[in-house]
């Protein structure tokens, strides 16, 4: 199986059932749709305008595959749940979409409130982003901040979406708790600006974990809020779920995630790796070696299947490198199964099997990303022109609001470019 594929055979997002997500691992699809809409892929004149040189900007316009777009922000090391629900997805649908996807450090900012460390952060995930396998010859990876109109497009977005439908949303909720002492208005305004991100490129697809289906129903909303008042102009985005939606943190019980501190990050060293795996919570019914155990209802076990054949397509399309061949893959993971099922294999020796099936996999990611590391311009090179030709189609959608919502009429200027010291 692999990625970048819809069940509905179709990326006209606008022309889906609503609310429904689409399933980026299952069944045959292609590019295309058509609506009454402006497409996302139709290029403007003010797109196509000036080119700057480099990375990114060298492709051959007109663009005419759908977009696709999607965030992370840079608040913490990325890890294995990040890279499982989310970046590996996206690697794959950079293939068959014109995909956008930035290090969101507008949205950061609602936590990390120290200059040098959000600056390190977001250099950092632009790395683990291109370590993974993020091509930008074949997508644009920009630095959220380096195109400001994100922020533009989020306050017009505000001034329709009502106050009730951000109050009332579950992650504002579970963001008050975590961040108790700073619960500030970016936190309250965060799905706004979510959506501002995806729809200024017009992206139908948009590529996430679980979690974060809630946020892309709530930029529908305000699609529909938006297109309703001024007129047709934003395409519905969906969801789209790769094969591991909702990774469990080492707990076994929680998702995975930086704050609550049950992750394994990407980049972690071998040791670091393993000692983390070694502290993952089993199948709580398995007391004694030679109990049987619940593949199925194990967190170590969907972790072996989450880096093993089913995934093993997306695996090679996202540069991991797996131990052995998917045959080889498939029949270890039988064999795990069973001789769990059965009380022959102790979980310490399972957890220390899948150190070394992740390892493996991680570790050419590891070795690409300090190369990359070793080139700081190269990356700042790569970020510059990004957000140039971001900048470009952000101009576009931006002319379009300005003019249809009364706004003046502007001049853009690329800003940034590069996550380095400034
Ligand atoms: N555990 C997970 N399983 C599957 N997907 C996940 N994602 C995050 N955790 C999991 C997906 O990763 C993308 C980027 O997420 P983010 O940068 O917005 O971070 P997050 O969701 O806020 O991740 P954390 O670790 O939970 O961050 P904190 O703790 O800082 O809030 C998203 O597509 C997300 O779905």
């Amino acid at each position: 199986m692999g990625y970048g594929r819809t069940r509905a055979g179709t990326w006209a997002g606008f022309q889906a059932p609503r609310g429904e997500c689409v399933d980026v691992d299952a069944g045959p699809g292609g590019a295309g749709g058509a609506g009454v809409m402006r497409l996302a892929t139709e290029p403007d004149r003010r797109e196509q305008g000036q080119g700057s040189p480099g990375q990114g900007a060298q492709r051959k316009e007109p663009e005419t595959r759908p977009r696709a777009f999607s965030g992370i922000q840079s608040s913490g090391r990325l890890h294995i749940g990040n890279y499982l629900g989310a970046m590996r997805p996206q690697v794959a649908l950079q293939k068959t979409h014109d995909a956008f996807y930035a290090v969101v450090d507008y949205h950061a900012l609602t936590s990390v409130h120290d200059a040098s460390e959000l600056r390190r952060l977001t250099r950092e995930a632009a790395l683990d982003y291109l370590a993974v396998g993020l091509d930008p010859e074949q997508s644009t990876l920009f630095r959220q901040s380096d195109v400001p109109l994100h922020t533009d497009l989020c306050w017009v977005l505000a001034t329709v979406t009502p106050l009730s439908w951000c109050v009332h949303l579950p992650t504002f909720k579970d963001k008050k708790k975590d961040q108790a002492g700073d619960v500030n208005l970016g936190l309250l305004s965060y799905p706004v600006l979510q959506a501002a991100d995806i729809i200024m490129y017009k992206a139908v697809a948009v590529p996430v974990g679980k979690d974060q289906v809630p946020h892309i129903e709530f930029a529908r909303e305000v699609v529909r809020r938006f297109n309703s008042i001024y007129g047709e102009t934003f395409p519905e985005p969906q969801a789209v779920l790769g094969s591991a939606p909702l990774v469990l943190g080492i707990d076994g019980t929680r998702k995975m995630s930086k704050s609550l501190k049950n992750h394994i990050e990407i980049f972690a060293s071998r040791e670091e790796l393993c000692a983390r795996v070694g502290t993952m919570v089993t199948d709580t019914e398995k007391v004694r070696r030679g109990d049987p155990g619940h593949p199925g209802r194990c967190n170590v076990f969907s972790l072996h299947r989450h880096f093993r054949p089913e995934s093993a397509g997306a695996a090679q399309g996202a540069g991991g490198g797996a131990e052995g061949g998917p045959g080889e893959l498939a029949a270890d993971l039988a064999e795990i199964s069973a001789s769990c099922t059965e009380g022959k294999l102790g979980c310490v020796e399972c957890k220390r099997r899948l150190a070394g099936v992740i390892d493996a996999h991680l570790a050419p990611l590891r070795e690409r990303r300090a190369e990359l590391a070793t080139r700081p311009g190269r990356v700042d090179e790569i970020l510059a022109a990004c957000a140039a030709r971001a900048t470009r189609v952000a101009a576009a959608t931006m002319d379009e609001v300005r003019a249809k919502t009364g706004l003046g009429r502007i001049t853009y200027g690329v800003a940034g470019g590069g996550a380095g010291g400034r």
